[in-house]
């Protein structure tokens, strides 16, 4: 069974070798993440910072930054394990005779325990601070140079703001900025949703519900503001330092049916009861924003560190919306994680043997905060930009807690093994969805969302075509930018395999498709924020119904009898 807390899961790693301990004094402050950074490229263990500067809290990172690591958080030797209970798990054939149920039985038990059990105490309470919560006395890192540098790496709206805050009257400073410059200076295309509202079609520039042309052609009127011009300082953070809580789960739940989500989501520091919650629109922690927002509700929200071994995995899986993450945790953890309900916000409930949990709320009413930049998993900075802020009600914790976090960036790095265990486990899953599909392989280059390889078996013309639409279809796969089908015989593992017949197979105007549709939002080439077109390259061998395909020549390959000759000769040859 993975570990139920982190502290075990540390005292596990430490056994097998796996960790190492640093017990000289080291900056948060971009240090940690150069020596991580370093740990998880040359494939080195898990790191625990005992004395960390200005926080007396040890700081674990680099937990998951190999397959064996990740593979012993999930309680399996390899992914394949997992991938094959999934299996079995939506293929839930009826037992029909008596001794078959009885075979049975042991996999329905499992399957009765794995809802979250809410218990009454957890070690994550024994220290309960309210007032005197303080989110700066957490050890938060600052990953890149450029984190949390509003004079670099802003959107348009944001160097507006701050220009007009440092100016005399804010309002006035950003109207001259407008007016002077074309209409369009700040496009509609730029930012999140909140920035659309605040900086859009929403009357900031306008004061109005004029449009500005094409741009904001289409895109709602939020019903739920009243879009008073907004005071530009208040969407300054009161401070911003670059440091952020990375290694998070995030607790929301839709006001609605109560149903729970868990996110990883990136929360920045700005003050000891201020934060920012950078979570993606097309994710469901934003969704269950946009419902309390509809609502004029309050929304409750607490972000938990630790826990059982498999909670930050199962944060990051791409589970469908209305799915409950911890249901899943529990199917991977072979029981069911135990959740305590929050001091301050009781409707949320957070893993009983967490580390640390911050808990507080969003209130939709709020004017957003600038967020941001952060150097992210694309390897560049993602812009500074306009997301909700959460009010600190009180940070609980364990007695001596520790602290994890994880720095991304230029791959490899750790969450590189988060993504390959999904990339394994939900196989499965998109085959049922997609049964063509024999394998895939999310290249490391691709930083998961960039490129999908996908081997198929191909039986009738534009399999290949209907494979992609499909993938363009599921769910967070549909952030895929380039995929290329191949035939049965490529190893999608072998990425040099793949670019061959990619290259060889394609007549790029016959045999790519482009289509539009929503894209990752750090994606920054993409011409809007989150919209933007993805390419497929059919890499099949083409059949004569697929257009103009000339005869097909077949791909070269040795007999096997050769093959076996002189493999069994080999010696002989004296080479
Ligand atoms: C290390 C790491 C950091 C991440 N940071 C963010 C983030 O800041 N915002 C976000 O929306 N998604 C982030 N993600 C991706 C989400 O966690 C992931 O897409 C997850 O499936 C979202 O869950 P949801 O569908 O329940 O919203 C991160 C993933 C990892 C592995
Ligand atoms: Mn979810």
């Amino acid at each position: 069974m993975p570990a139920q807390d982190f502290q075990t899961l540390v005292a596990e790693l430490e056994q097998r070798g796996w960790l190492r301990r640093v017990r000289v004094e080291v900056d948060p402050i971009l240090e940690i993440s150069e020596i991580a950074d370093r740990t998880v490229k040359s494939g080195g263990p898990a790191l625990l910072f005992e004395r960390v500067r200005g926080s007396n809290i040890p700081v674990l990172i680099n937990t998951f930054g190999t397959k064996q690591r990740m593979c012993h958080a999930l309680g399996v030797d390899d992914f394949q394990q997992l991938a094959d209970r999934v299996k079995a798990l939506i293929k839930p054939e009826m037992p029909t005779t008596l001794l078959e149920k009885i075979k049975k039985l042991p996999q329905l038990i499992a399957l009765g325990s794995l809802p979250p059990k809410i218990v009454r105490r957890g070690i994550c309470q024994e220290i309960v601070h309210r007032d005197d919560a303080d989110l700066t006395a957490l050890p938060a890192i600052k990953c890149w140079p450029g984190d949390g540098d509003l004079t670099r790496n802003a959107y348009a709206h944001v160097t507006q703001a701050m220009r007009s805050a440092g100016g005399r009257d804010s309002d006035d400073a950003l109207r001259q900025a407008t007016n002077t410059s074309s209409k369009s200076a700040i496009s509609v295309t730029e930012g999140s949703e909140l920035a659309r509202e605040y900086f859009g079609e929403a009357g900031f520039l306008n004061h109005g519900p004029e449009t500005t042309g094409n741009a904001t052609a289409g895109h709602p009127k939020s019903e739920i503001r009243d879009f008073k011009t907004p005071n530009l300082s208040e969407l300054l953070p009161p401070r911003n330092d670059g440091r952020y809580l990375t290694l998070t789960n995030v607790f929301t739940k839709n006001p609605h049916t109560g149903e729970r989500n868990i996110g990883m989501y990136r929360v920045q520091v700005l003050g000891p009861k201020l934060a920012a919650m950078h979570w993606h629109m097309h994710h469901d922690g934003a969704r269950h924003f946009r419902m309390h927002r509809e609502l004029g509700k309050r929304m409750p929200v607490a972000v938990s560190f630790g826990g059982p071994a498999v909670m930050p995995y199962a944060a990051t899986c791409p589970l469908p919306p209305g799915i409950d993450e911890c249901l899943f945790a529990g199917f991977l953890n072979g029981g069911a994680i135990e959740l305590v309900p929050c001091v301050t916000q009781p409707e949320i409930e957070v893993p009983a043997s967490a580390e640390i949990v911050v808990e507080g709320y969003i209130d939709p009413q709020d004017a957003p905060v600038i967020e941001g930049p952060f150097g992210d998993h694309t390897g560049f900075y993602s812009l500074a930009d306009l997301y909700p802020r959460l009010h600190v009600t009180a940070i609980t914790q364990r007695r001596n807690p520790i602290y994890p976090t994880t720095i991304v960036g230029k791959p490899p790095q750790e969450d590189f093994w988060l993504g390959k265990a999904t990339e394994r486990i939900f196989l499965p899953l998109l085959q049922t969805i997609i049964p063509d599909i024999i394998d895939y392989n999310l290249p490391t280059f691709g930083c998961f969302h960039n490129c999908a390889f996908v081997k198929i078996k191909k039986e009738y013309p534009y399999q290949a075509r209907r494979v992609m639409s499909a993938i363009w279809g599921a769910g967070q796969m549909c952030f895929t930018k380039m995929i290329v089908v191949v035939d049965a015989h490529v190893n999608v593992q072998d990425e040099n395999e793949v670019l061959f017949h990619m290259l060889a197979n394609c007549d790029p105007r016959r045999d790519c498709v482009i289509t539009d549709g929503p894209l990752d939002i750090l994606d920054h080439a993409s011409p809007g924020c989150g919209v933007g077109s993805k390419i497929g390259w059919d890499a099949t061998r083409k059949w004569p119904a697929e257009g103009a395909v000339r005869t097909w020549p077949d791909e070269l390959e040795m007999s096997p009898e050769i093959r076996e000759l002189v493999t069994r000769r080999w010696k002989e040859y004296g080479l």
